[in-house]
């Protein structure tokens, strides 16, 4: 399995963003921009679809050796060759997940709170996602958890942990001051005119201003 002690930045072609015509595209950019790992998400999308776009994907992620992670749907880890699925709080346990994807992927699992964050390890979660860290429209219907636990749950978590939620290149730098050291990054980065460029000034952040 993918070893993530290394990544830094998250980016996710998140479809409620980017036009699947474009997917491919915006994907090649956040390669260009060095973005650690990648995911595919489309709420909307049906099962079908997302398939033969991860399969697209993932062409191209794998010839960069970057893991392409899908969100919600363990069976298309059973279907594709693809690195890993990413669940939240409401969606299958992460043994479930591992077992419909028949293979052992990369689980991620989204977390809210410090306790989640720690329930996602004792089940054996990959990483997690901790957020939202501040209000987004990505995620309208969660309430943020700003900044003050970062540091703790970097204390109480020893998996990789991934911030997330309104995070962009303007507050990147209070979220590193905050403890964190890994994020993700998703309307900023495919709204962003040069997305390369966006990936590799966040790098570059984390890089200068937070050590692993
Ligand atoms: N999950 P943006 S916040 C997909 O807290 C997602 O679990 C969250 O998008 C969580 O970078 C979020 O555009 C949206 O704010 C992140």
């Amino acid at each position: 399995m993918a070893d993530l002690t290394h990544c830094r930045l998250y980016g996710i072609v998140d479809l409620n963003y980017v036009n699947a015509a474009n997917a491919l595209r915006v994907t090649e950019a956040m390669l260009e921009g060095d973005v650690d790992l990648i995911q595919l998400r489309g709420k909307q999308k049906s099962l079908d679809e997302l398939t033969d776009l991860a399969a697209e994907l993932h062409t191209i992620t794998s010839r960069s050796s970057i893991p392409l992670i899908v969100n919600d749907h363990a069976e298309i880890a059973r279907r594709l060759p693809v690195e890993g699925v990413h669940v939240g709080q409401d969606d299958d346990p992460i043994a479930v997940v591992r077992e419909k994807a028949g293979r052992n992927v990369i689980v991620g699992k989204s977390t809210h709170t410090l306790a989640q964050a720690i329930a996602a390890q004792s089940e054996g979660a990959d990483y997690i996602g901790f957020g939202p860290i501040f209000a987004t429209p990505t995620k309208p219907d969660y309430k943020p958890i700003g900044l003050a636990d970062i540091k703790r749950v970097h204390v109480d978590v020893t998996l990789p942990i991934f911030c997330i939620g309104g995070i962009k290149i303007d507050n990147l730098d209070q979220v590193i001051a905050a403890g964190a050291r890994r994020a993700v990054i998703v309307s900023g980065l495919l709204q962003a005119e040069d997305v390369a460029e966006y990936a590799r000034t966040a790098k570059r952040l984390f890089n200068l201003k937070s050590e692993i």
